[in-house]
């Protein structure tokens, strides 16, 4: 660690505050990952992974950096990686999962905004994120009103900020904006980076992001099995590191722990016993360390068995066609699959529905936890249409809005054993 130092100063981080975080991170994983039983071996490169969280895969960004590459970070599974991989920069994801520098926060927006968005100012001005502090372009998007309005003040903070706009409705000027903002954002990146988009380039980006959500579909069928080969929280740390991880060897990892929960399921072995009860997590996205009510899910003797959300199938579900042969076709096909994503910021957002459903199928869920940060007006509304839709069809839904506080955690444990009672 002590090797990082010097790169973490180099950064412009708060050492103290900085290993203060590093401190919790390393707690908390250890009380939530490291005590889980029965874990498959291949989650070993994961604790790897958290363990270097802010050093090995940093120090990889700032190599890549003085090779010539950018660095890009993102707030949105709208941001299209292959076009990022095209252009030979790097993408990660900048969302944060933990109470940290709120006070200093509420300087620039207010006290009830949700804890995602507080997080990113809250981390920018602790002087904590060594990812953000590596960008040479964020991307903020016009999603909710939250974000949207952050986004403005963000961009005086950061000074690399560049903010995408994204439709609200489904519709073919909606699709029509959307191709319009990745033709801006391409063009945005090649000035950047110095390099131009070719049918080469961005096949090969199409196809190594494609690689990564096939290996991530691979596993989310495996937890169709019962008993269930790996517990909910590992997987849902998979989805998070996802965000931030060298594509290739993300995917390399993620496959050998497919191979290894193959031959699980041949066993008939599982993490939980057989028959525990089964539950789909639903709504807004969970950044690192934001592990709090998976935490409560599995210690309360359930298993998740998927997850509908951007740090779940949300974000990796589509697959992009690269079946064209110019860069504008190309970029047609990339926005095909992007305006599939079903967030709730659009209206109305009936597929959204179709999906759950179609996942609590698919994973034999016994039941669905929708889980909304406070002060999410999109999630918190969807929320109520979700349980009324779905209780209708016989799946319980226990609806939850927390934020990234503890305080809670006594409430949340009981209302979460009372449902699981229930299903
Ligand atoms: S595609 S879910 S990553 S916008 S939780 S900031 S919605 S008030 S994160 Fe999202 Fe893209 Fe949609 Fe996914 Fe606003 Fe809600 Fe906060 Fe949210």
């Amino acid at each position: 660690m002590s090797d990082y130092k010097e790169m973490w100063t180099s950064l412009g981080l708060d050492q103290q505050t900085h290993d203060a975080v590093l401190d919790l991170v390393g707690k908390t994983y250890q009380e939530m990952f490291l005590s889980q039983k029965n874990r498959p071996k291949g989650m070993e490169y994961f604790d790897f992974v958290v363990s270097e969280i802010h050093g090995l895969r940093i120090r990889e960004l700032l190599d890549a950096k003085a090779e010539g590459r950018k660095v890009i970070g993102t707030f949105c599974v709208f941001v299209p990686e292959e076009i990022v991989l095209a252009l030979n920069a790097v993408c990660v994801g900048l969302c944060a999962g933990a109470e940290l520098g709120f006070e200093a926060a509420e300087e620039y927006i207010p006290r009830n905004t949700c804890s995602l968005i507080k997080s990113a100012f809250g981390f920018k001005l602790a002087k904590v994120c060594p990812y953000i502090e590596a960008t040479d372009l964020i991307v903020g998007e016009n999603t909710c009103d939250g974000k949207k309005k952050a986004f403005e003040s963000y961009g005086d903070l950061v000074g690399n900020l560049y903010v995408m706009d994204l439709p609200q409705t489904k519709s073919e000027a909606g699709k029509a904006l959307l191709k319009a903002e990745y033709l801006k954002f391409a063009a945005k990146l090649e000035e950047l980076t110095g390099v131009e988009l070719t049918v080469e380039n961005l096949k090969k980006g199409i196809e190594t992001v494609n690689n990564k959500r096939k290996a991530m579909h691979r596993l989310a069928e495996l937890r169709a099995a019962n008993p269930v080969p790996i517990s909910g929280l590992d997987v849902l740390l998979a989805n998070q590191v996802y965000f931030y991880d060298n594509p290739e060897r993300f995917t390399a990892s993620i496959n050998a722990i497919c191979d290894e929960l193959e031959q699980r399921i041949a066993n008939g072995e599982g993490v939980f016993p057989k028959d525990a009860p089964r539950i789909l997590l639903s709504g807004c996205p969970m950044a690192v360390p934001n592990w709090k009510v998976p935490g409560v899910i599995e210690n309360s003797g359930a298993i998740m068995v998927g997850e509908e959300m951007c740090t779940g199938e949300r974000g990796f579900r589509n697959l992009t066609d690269d079946g064209a042969n110019t860069v504008d076709e190309l970029l047609d096909k990339i926005v095909d699959r992007y305006f599939e994503i079903d967030c709730a910021v659009f209206t109305p957002n009936k597929k959204r529905y179709d999906h759950i459903k179609e996942m609590v199928k698919k994973y034999k869920a016994d039941g669905v936890l929708h889980y909304s940060i406070q002060f999410c007006q999109p999630y918190q509304i969807e929320a109520m249409s979700v349980e009324k839709n779905l209780e209708k069809e016989g799946i319980p839904v226990l609806s939850v809005d927390t934020d990234y506080s503890q305080e809670d955690m006594g409430q949340l444990k009981t209302r979460v054993e009372a449902f699981i009672e229930r299903i």
